[in-house]
């Protein structure tokens, strides 16, 4: 029974003064809040190591009845890269020219985003996130539970990993994208979810001035 395929162990936590808890909560901000999103990159090399790194800090996410329902694909090969640059500009040219509102292209007007994704060939490695609906377990189709959350909350994990480690990263949505399925050759229970192109930053790269909502803005507090 499931009591013995995970016993209960001890919580490993040492607990903290509350002052110490307070002064990282607001270190742990203020390096979350330097990221951004960079849409050009150098092809200056990543080791293997680092992303197989981000990719286990990743897979630490909570999910549903602990199924772990991702796919973490890294690419890194110039000719599977190069193949996805195509594939996506493809879909990315027809979004562009007709399949988004125009509401939407307003709203992605202050980005300078097009259907060219030079990125895709330049970052060093491309990361594909894939959700499994399900799991197959020698053929043997094994419910998952809050595939969208677990895996968007590993993604999230994903993107802090990267960023506090010193790279930079960009959430990048080709759609349709099953694409990605066919190239990286996915068994069916696979879906694209993101794709994150990895890397360091091109030189002298700029970036939107964005500013973030506020706290008023995207909380509410009961007290
Ligand atoms: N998938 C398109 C459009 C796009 C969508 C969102 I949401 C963005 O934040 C940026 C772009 C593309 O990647 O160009």
């Amino acid at each position: 029974m499931s009591e013995h395929k995970h016993p209960f162990v001890p919580l490993e936590f040492e607990k903290s003064e509350i002052s110490d808890v307070s002064q990282r909560a607001k270190e742990i901000y203020e390096e979350l809040d330097s990221r951004r999103t960079v849409r050009e990159f150098s092809s200056e090399p990543v080791p293997r190591s680092v992303i197989e790194d981000l990719i286990l800090a990743a897979s630490t996410a909570p999910s549903g009845a602990h199924k772990q329902p991702w796919t973490f694909c890294a690419v890194t090969d110039p000719e599977i890269k190069s193949r996805i640059r195509k594939a996506a500009e493809k879909e990315e040219y027809e979004n562009y020219h007709g399949r988004m509102s125009d509401e939407w292209l307003n709203d992605l007007e202050p980005l300078q985003t097009d259907w060219n994704k030079a990125f895709l060939e330049i970052a060093p490695w491309l990361v594909i996130i894939f959700r499994k609906s399900y799991d197959l377990d020698d053929g043997e189709k094994k419910k998952n539970y809050y595939v969208q959350e677990s895996v968007g909350i590993a993604s999230g994990m994903f993107l802090s990993a990267a960023h506090r480690a010193g790279l930079v990263a960009l959430t990048h949505t080709p759609s349709p994208m099953n694409f990605l399925c066919e190239i990286l050759g996915r068994p069916k229970n696979e879906k694209p979810f993101l794709l994150i192109p990895v890397g360091f930053p091109a030189d002298d790269v700029k970036v939107p001035d964005l500013k973030r909502k506020g706290l008023d803005d995207v909380a509410e507090f009961y007290e």
